[in-house]
């Protein structure tokens, strides 16, 4: 039987990925962001797959009532939820504490933290009603290790990684899997989103290193999401051979 799932931030790298990996057919894969553009390119790219569906929901995941509104839709189309992957998540600057811009703490804050929840708050009913599910939250090393000027975006994905232990204890009894994912470096957009459009730094962050590509992520997602029904993996972290926490990263490492 397909599987209907739902990816989170889908219009670029690790969502985008995972979005083509699901997209084989009997599934659906519901996909979403904030460029309407991207979305519709994803859908159109991925209905190439014989057999697969494609929704899009096109909303700011920061707004309540937006996620709300967006679920709510979605849930007109779809009867059940099989997988839900939290994705959607940004870092916005890299300051000392001191230094911070608070605008950018509050987009982490609402986007990787409160959006998360408020996405969770409407999907997981749906999987305790269905006694089934599969919640996948893409945390970070950064949300197992504090780095240099990471503060407030390490501050989020910490507490991502405390709301994927509080969720898999609460939706315990339900029969849903929770997994975190907490890649390393990758390169995706992440890096020009953080320095606000300035490739140099952005292409800087991944000089001298193979970075994990958002397609490890996808196949580590996908892998977690076949085990057998009784099998749960609930914390998953991946790095790049050359990465071994997350502030360890050796570079130019064969010039040594
Ligand atoms: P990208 O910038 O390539 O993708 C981020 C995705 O999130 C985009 O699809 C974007 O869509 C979506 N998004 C961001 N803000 C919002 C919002 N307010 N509302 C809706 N969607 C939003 O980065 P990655 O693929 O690398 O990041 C994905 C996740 O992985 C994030 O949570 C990130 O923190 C995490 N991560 C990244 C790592 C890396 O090194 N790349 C390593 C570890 C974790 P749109 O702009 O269209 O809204
Ligand atoms: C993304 C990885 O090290 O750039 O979460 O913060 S890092």
């Amino acid at each position: 039987m397909g599987k209907t799932v739902i990816i989170t931030g889908a219009t670029s790298g690790f969502g985008l990925a995972i979005a083509r990996r699901f997209a084989t057919g009997g599934n659906t894969v519901c996909i979403t962001g904030r460029r309407l553009e991207r979305l519709q390119q994803v859908k159109d790219e991925l209905e190439q797959v014989s057999g697969v569906r494609v929704i899009t929901a096109n909303f700011d995941i920061r707004d309540r009532a937006q996620v709300e509104a967006a679920i709510a839709e979605l849930k007109t189309k779809i009867d059940r939820v099989d997988i839900l992957v939290n994705n959607a998540g940004l870092a916005a600057g890299l300051s000392s504490i001191e230094e911070g811009d608070v605008d950018d703490w509050e987009a982490m804050i609402d986007t990787n933290l409160k959006g998360l929840l408020y996405i969770t708050r409407q999907v997981a009913p749906i999987m305790k009603e269905q006694q089934s599910g599969h919640i996948f939250n893409i945390g970070s090393t950064a949300g197992k290790q504090v780095y240099k000027n990471g503060n407030v975006y390490c501050a989020t994905k910490f507490a991502v990684d405390a709301l994927n232990q509080a969720m898999r204890i609460d939706l315990l009894p339900y029969g849903i899997k929770v997994t975190a994912i907490n890649p390393g470096l990758a390169e995706t957009e992440f890096s020009l989103v953080r320095f606000k459009g300035d490739e140099g730094r952005a292409k800087a962050v991944y000089a001298g290193f193979e970075p994990l590509h958002a397609e490890d992520i996808a196949d580590a997602v996908a892998y977690c999401a076949a085990l057998p029904a009784h099998v749960c993996i609930n914390d998953l972290t991946m790095t790049c051979t050359a990465q071994a926490n997350a502030s360890n990263v050796v570079r130019d490492a064969h010039k040594i």
